[in-house]
């Protein structure tokens, strides 16, 4: 089996984590800056303020992009470099600054596609209770509407939000910004982030683009139990999983918080404010979905067992850091959409990579990632297999054009195709980047005879 001609190659960033130009130009604050210079919050203790400094070398990144054989670009716009309070004032130098990057995209044919909102909450939003406050559904759905208005049809592919339970980490788990741990806080947050996705698709409709869809980014991260047949760790794996991406598909598409998550939250006193109508609001029509997957997850009721056993159980393939390398994650994720959710809409895997492999960078300068390489084409194997069963997947973009800043775990976790050497911001493709250039022109090749 093939990939289709127009099956979409491509690369994602996210704007705290490659713009750097942090303080510059007029940007505000957003979460992670601040966040980022709390003692203890970032492995290594960096921040986001230069990065992969893409600010100002977009240019040659996307000449980088070119010389790669990449179709499409996933990148996110910065909230407070746009509007650095959040809401009010715009900064029109930060308009600009996507503008001549988007421009040189279709100069270069590459298929921009956008995500509103990656994160980096303005911190002038955060000292009004950022996503605990309900204001937010229309501080972010003037943002979202000032974006249409000036960028709308120029990018063909738009989600309203990247990966919602990064919210849900930011204000319960603590360890993203802006670091609030408190299980209701959490709970709310989602609400507010899932009434803003709404909010947004609503905004997108009354902009009538004609060649602009709209959608959103979720991640699973399905969980299965480290023992079939064992009661404990099945309910593990089933709680997990209403925690996770059903409390975002299930009032995405069927318009209600599952049984589960339910009674979860009124055993844990964190159900959130609701409001009549607040389900219809999210439960809206999209025009695409966006899938980010990395792994799946084995659950065990007992923890020194699954650390321990883990492979007697389970067998399979490891990364060389130990972690699990299972491709097939990405067919079995495919088959939740399709079967639990009944999806009608085209799929991107919108997001997918790893940072967990040996890069060993030999005299001549070139960089060998072998892992990485078998890691990308695992998933893809599997994306063709869920394509054979009829699941109507578009496109497939690597995580990440460059190795950038991984949120808490900083500069330590290199995710890219190409390395980014962050004294000097000099970039050097990996063998994952050549292979996937590679393997893009093969594809492609095919049907241009
Ligand atoms: C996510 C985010 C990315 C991460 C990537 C690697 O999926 O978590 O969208 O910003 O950097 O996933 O962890």
């Amino acid at each position: 089996m093939k990939f289709k001609k127009d099956f979409v190659f491509g690369v994602a960033t996210s704007a705290p984590q490659v713009e750097g130009a942090a303080l510059e130009d007029g940007k505000g604050l957003s979460i992670w800056d601040v966040f980022a210079r709390i003692p203890g919050t970032i492995a290594d203790n960096t921040t986001p303020d230069t990065t992969c400094d893409m600010y100002h070398r977009w240019k040659e990144d996307i000449r980088l992009m070119k010389e790669l054989n990449i179709e499409s670009y996933r990148f996110s716009f910065s909230w407070s470099r746009i509007l650095p309070d959040g809401k009010g004032k715009v900064n029109q130098k930060g308009l600009d600054y996507y503008k001549r990057m988007i421009d040189e995209l279709h100069r270069q044919e590459i298929m921009p596609n956008a995500t509103i909102y990656h994160w980096d909450l303005p911190y002038e939003l955060e000292r009004e209770g950022g996503w605990l406050n309900r204001d937010i559904i229309n501080w972010y759905g003037e943002y979202a509407s000032l974006l249409f208005r000036e960028f709308g049809d120029s990018i063909p592919l738009w989600a309203t939000i990247n990966e919602p339970i990064a919210t849900y980490v930011g204000y319960a788990a603590g360890f993203f910004a802006p670091g609030r741990k408190n299980e209701q806080y959490g709970r709310q947050a989602n609400h507010h982030v899932l009434l803003s996705h709404g909010e947004g698709v609503r905004r997108f409709r009354e902009e009538n683009l004609s060649n602009a869809e709209i959608g959103i980014v979720v991640d699973i991260w399905n969980h299965h139990p480290l023992r079939a047949d064992h009661e404990g760790d099945k309910k593990l794996a089933e709680l997990e999983n209403e925690k996770s991406y059903r409390s975002y598909l299930n009032p995405i598409f069927c318009g209600c918080y599952s049984e589960g998550l339910l009674a979860y939250m009124k055993e844990n006193n964190c159900m959130p404010q609701m409001m009549p109508g607040d389900m219809e609001k999210i439960n809206q029509k999209l025009d695409f979905f966006g899938l980010n997957c990395y792994n799946r997850v084995v659950d065990c009721a007992d923890p020194e067992l699954l650390k321990k056993q883990k492979k007697e159980f389970i067998g399979g393939n490891y990364m060389d850091n130990g972690a699990e390398y299972y491709s097939k994650a990405v067919y079995d994720a495919a088959h939740i959409l399709k079967d639990e959710y009944k999806l009608d809409i085209p799929i991107y895997v919108t997001e997918n990579g790893t940072y967990n492999c040996t890069e060993e960078i030999r005299e001549d300068g070139s960089i060998h990632d072998a892992q990485r390489i078998q890691y990308i084409n695992g998933f893809l194997e599997w994306i063709k297999k869920a394509i054979e069963d009829g699941i109507d997947i578009r496109g497939y973009y690597a995580w990440s054009l460059l190795d950038n800043w991984e949120w808490s775990g900083g500069f330590n976790a290199r995710y890219g195709l190409v390395h980014t050497d962050f004294e000097t911001q000099k970039r050097t493709c990996k063998d994952s980047a050549l292979w996937y250039k590679n393997m893009i022109r093969e594809v492609k090749s095919q049907y241009n005879s």
